[in-house]
């Protein structure tokens, strides 16, 4: 199977960027190819390299409360630069708080992990939405 191609987004001006290094190694380490971004991000940039980079997954590390007004543009973003936010997988993480979570998915995230997600649920959910999509997307 080819390998699973992920983009990590640090987005937005908060300088929290342990989860999403610890991410990146991990999943490097599972055997899927990753980018990670840097910090700073803006909704604009990651749309960009999501688009340029062709990944299967976006996973967008966001631990500054700003997760609602910024997550969405991303998605909006995508979208205005030719690409369809459907066909890929879309997971963010950091500290969501629990009812933030709903209103993530409606806008289009697959799943949202909070602080203490082991990493094993993190690769497993991650392969098998992979797998799911590459299946519609055919
Ligand atoms: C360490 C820490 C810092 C460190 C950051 C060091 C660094 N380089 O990352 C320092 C001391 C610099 C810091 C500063 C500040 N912090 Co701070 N910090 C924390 C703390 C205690 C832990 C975060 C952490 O590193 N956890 C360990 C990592 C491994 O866990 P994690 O990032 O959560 O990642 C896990 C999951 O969330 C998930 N995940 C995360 N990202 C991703 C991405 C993907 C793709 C996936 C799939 C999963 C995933 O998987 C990981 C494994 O389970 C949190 C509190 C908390 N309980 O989270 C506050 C916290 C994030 N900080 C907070 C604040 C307010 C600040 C400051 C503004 C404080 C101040 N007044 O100065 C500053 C901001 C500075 C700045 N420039 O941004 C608040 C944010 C409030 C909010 N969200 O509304 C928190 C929540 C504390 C609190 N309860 O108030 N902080």
């Amino acid at each position: 199977m080819e390998k699973i191609r992920v983009l990590i987004a640090k987005l937005g001006l908060d300088g929290h960027d342990r989860g999403a290094k610890i991410i990146a190694r991990f999943l490097r380490d599972a055997g899927f190819e990753v980018i990670y971004t840097g910090l700073h991000r803006t909704p604009q940039e990651v749309a960009r390299a999501v688009i340029d980079e062709d990944v299967d997954v976006l996973g967008i590390s966001i631990l500054s409360g700003a997760h609602i007004p910024l997550v969405p543009r991303v998605l909006d973003f995508i979208t205005q630069y030719g690409g369809d936010p459907n066909e890929i997988v879309v997971v963010v993480g950091g500290t969501i708080p629990t009812e933030d979570i709903p209103k993530l998915k409606a806008c289009g995230v697959d799943a949202v992990f909070i602080p203490g997600t082991p990493i094993s649920e993190i690769i497993k959910f991650i392969k098998q939405k992979v797998a799911e999509k590459r299946r519609d997307n055919l």
